[in-house]
């Protein structure tokens, strides 16, 4: 009985026990579970503290960048000074600010030594750091302004049209347009001018359905009949693929357009951008040339280097005849044999010279701002015209 008793008694002891670290085991288990959602939330307001200040910073880089431009512009206002590179409405990539990047803390350099007497923060980064780039689109062919105009005698094409062309004909590109690829390098202009211009009639044949060749992959596809917005969207177009589109990316953009104002084939292109022939690459200075001024590929190319090593020395102030020196010009007349005789074919076709410039307008703003982990980017592309920039592009990342 006694034995049976205390036999009761321990299996008692036994399961209270097992209560009682069982208890034990649910407590632990809510506090670990609770101290782990005090440091996420802990964690979180960090986070969304690192991240408001991110894109506070980026902002501000972004703020910075639009405040160079426009001193530049206000430097721009001083009358040019003869002989030099100062002064002068112009942009160029040797004499800029703005081609320099941009960062803060700004660099504190080792002269900043103990015994200088100017104490240094111990680490300046600290509270968050933010650096800026800006790159010059005006520098590319804007796409936008690639199209054609009905006249009675037929299809005329715009000065940026003929660019474009011309670049496409060159080496670099050969590969794209050869005869086993079977394309043609006009598809690729007569693609853009029907994908931009408000009617659905295929120009270059004055009829004929826009959508017929993308109907064949897809029956319900309609094409847009509107400005280009990025780049990308080119690659939508019938005859252009990846590749060649990696190719093109460095020489166009499509900056500037006003998306209010729709393209009608029946009228002139009046070119919304210009090209800085101070700041295009060689490849593309090569194909401002007319091919029937200068026939060879060769013979373009090296026209378009001299002319490059030449805007390092002293940048170029205008683009017509007759224009203030350094002048386009004089310059291809003097450096690249072309004839001053009356009648000589001009180096230039007069629709293409409607679309240089010597300055830039549109430029891509890269703003980054860092706090802690956390790293935000702001992408923008400006027009930069009268007091305030105009904002083409805004993306956060
Ligand atoms: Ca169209
Ligand atoms: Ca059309």
């Amino acid at each position: 009985m006694v034995f049976r008793l205390n036999n009761r008694l321990l299996k008692n002891q036994g399961i209270a026990l097992i209560f009682v670290l069982g208890t034990v085991a649910v407590i632990s288990i809510i506090a670990i579970e609770m101290a782990q959602k005090v440091q996420m939330a802990k964690m979180m307001v960090v986070e969304r503290r690192d991240s408001v200040k991110a894109l506070e910073l980026a902002k501000a880089a972004y703020r910075w960048s639009v405040f160079r431009l426009q001193m530049d512009n206000t430097l721009d206002g001083v009358p040019p000074i003869p002989g030099t590179n100062y002064g002068g409405k112009k942009d160029d990539q040797s004499e800029i600010q703005w081609t320099f990047p941009l960062v803060y803390p700004f660099p504190v350099t080792s002269i900043l030594t103990p015994e200088s007497g100017i104490n240094t923060p111990e680490d300046p980064g600290a509270d968050g750091t933010f650096s800026s780039t800006i790159t010059d689109e005006s520098s590319k062919i804007n796409l936008n302004d690639v199209g054609s105009s009905t006249i009675q005698s037929g299809t005329r094409w715009s000065g940026t049209a003929s660019v474009l062309v011309n670049l496409l004909a060159s080496p670099r590109f050969s590969v794209f347009f050869s005869a086993s690829a079977n394309k043609n390098i006009l598809d690729i202009p007569r693609a853009i001018d029907d994908w931009t211009d408000s009617d659905n009639q295929v120009n270059y044949v004055r009829g004929g359905d826009e959508n017929a060749e993308y109907k064949v992959e897809n029956a319900n596809y309609k094409i847009k009949n509107g400005y280009l917005y990025t780049l990308d969207e080119i690659r939508m177009l019938a005859p252009m693929n990846d590749k060649l589109l990696e190719e093109l990316k460095p020489f166009v953009t499509v900056y500037p357009f006003n998306a209010k104002l729709p393209r009608l084939s029946t009228q002139t292109i009046v070119p919304a951008g210009k090209i800085n022939i101070n700041t295009a690459p060689v490849e593309l200075i090569a194909a401002l040339f007319s091919q029937t001024a200068i026939a060879s590929n060769r013979g373009r190319l090296e026209c378009a280097q001299n002319f490059a090593k030449a805007r390092m020395i002293s940048a170029f102030r205008s683009v017509k005849q007759g224009g203030t020196e350094p002048n386009f010009h004089t310059y291809l007349q003097k450096a690249c044999g072309a004839s001053a005789a009356e009648g000589a074919k001009s180096f230039i076709d007069d629709q293409v010279l409607g679309s240089l410039d010597v300055r830039s307008d549109v430029f891509r703003i890269e703003a980054i701002g860092m706090a802690g982990d956390i790293e935000k980017k702001i992408v923008a592309v400006v027009l930069r015209s009268g007091d305030k920039p105009k904002i083409l592009y805004w993306k956060v990342y």
